[in-house]
């Protein structure tokens, strides 16, 4: 056979056990807290000798399962992992340091650690060693999976997705108010599964008076529920809201410094926690997301209403955007939209999208993409 055809069997190969290694990872999305998704597949003379994922921030990473179960046929296999094995003492050991002592032959690698204590470090360890290194097979499925993982190391910011569901005339609601339900079953699920896939999630104040939410997650089979947070700039939350006379989810309010200091107390003693972002009347959301940052919530599910969602978008802090789309119409001069704020003047000044990607949800219409900010 001539050496072209060695060659093209051999990426088929890489991407093979590469492809197995990102569905291992996919499946624990939503379960590392801050930490990315990692899958690891080794592989010895054409048999797979070895799998593992890194299923919770603190625990073994990817690799670790991986070469445990490999044991000593792990001396000369090839190891695939999705992301670049670590060279830092985190919670955990190096990576790195285990797969020399696991004397791997070879490692491929998805795409590199953007964590600033890792970037590049774990790569050039192992090729000191005389490990055969080859990085970017399959790299943009890596990245796409560790987006939000990918913002919050690299800017503390927890990495927004804002999700609506509105009819085809970008109503979330009648002029009455009724809103249940906008869209399908099936988009519904998909936001449940959303929901399990963010470490919070986000909505105004308005949202809760209006519909007295409970915000956790309802899917098919057992998820996990996210924090829950509340922008309430003057603390309207009443105390018998569900959010907050349901402790089995941790709640958090925003709210500005000029909130009255009583309701803020009652709210404490109630089991919720405020943090207080700027001194404004309203919450500065810019400071919010910082604070959050800091105490590790590295991603947020924005779920509205129209004026957070407008105040979120102009503030350049939405990432990511999902639009669920109800093929009706209701028309309505006081029906509230999904992005309620001032707006642009002219055309050429339109937040775009980019990546913009649509798809059937049940009989929704399912439109994706990330906001450019200019
Ligand atoms: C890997 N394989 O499976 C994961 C990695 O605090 P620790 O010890 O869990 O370290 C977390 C950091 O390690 C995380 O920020 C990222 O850089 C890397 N995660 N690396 O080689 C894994 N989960
Ligand atoms: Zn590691």
């Amino acid at each position: 056979l001539p050496i072209g055809v060695f060659l093209l069997l051999d990426i088929l190969n890489d991407e093979y056990y590469m492809k197995l290694a990102l569905e291992l990872a996919a499946k624990a999305a939503g379960q590392t807290g801050i930490n990315p998704v990692v899958g690891c597949v080794v592989v010895k003379e054409g048999r797979i000798v070895g799998i593992g994922t890194h299923l919770k921030r603190g625990t073994g990473h990817a690799e670790v399962h991986a070469l445990q179960m490999a044991g000593d046929e792990a001396e000369g296999a090839t190891v695939y992992v999705t992301l670049e094995p670590c060279s830092h003492f985190g919670k955990t050991p190096p990576c790195c340091e285990r797969i020399i002592a696991a004397k791997a032959a070879r490692v491929v690698v998805a795409s590199g650690d953007p964590n600033p204590q890792v970037s590049g470090r774990g790569i050039a360890r192992l090729r000191e060693e005389g490990i055969d290194v080859t990085v970017g097979v399959l790299e943009q499925q890596s990245r796409q999976m560790n987006e939000k993982f990918n913002k919050y190391i690299t800017t503390k910011l927890p990495f927004v997705t804002l999700k609506t569901a509105s009819t085809l005339d970008g109503k979330i609601a009648s002029r009455t108010g009724d809103s249940r339900w906008v869209t399908g079953t099936a988009a519904r699920e998909q936001v449940h599964t959303l929901r399990h896939q963010h470490e919070a999630i986000m909505v105004g104040i308005g949202t809760v008076l209006a519909d007295d939410p409970l915000l956790n997650t309802r899917a098919p089979v057992p998820a996990i529920d996210p924090v829950r947070i509340i922008v309430d700039s003057s603390l309207r939350l009443p105390l018998n809201a569900r959010v907050v006379t349901d402790r089995s989810i941790r709640t958090i309010v925003l709210t500005s410094g000029q909130a009255a200091e009583d309701k803020r107390q009652a709210l404490e003693a109630a089991g919720v926690e405020v943090f207080v972002c700027g001194t404004g009347a309203k919450v500065d959301l810019t400071e919010a997301m910082m604070k959050l940052g800091e105490f590790e919530i590295g991603s947020i599910l924005l779920e509205g209403g129209g004026q957070l969602n407008g105040a979120m978008l102009e503030a350049g802090l939405i990432d990511k955007i999902i639009l669920y789309y109800a093929a009706k119409i209701i028309g309505g001069v006081e029906a509230p939209g999904t992005f309620t704020f001032n707006g642009i003047e002219k055309m050429a000044d339109a937040i775009e999208l980019e990546q913009v990607n649509v798809e059937m949800a049940g009989d929704d219409i399912c439109v994706s993409g990330y906001p450019v900010y200019t």
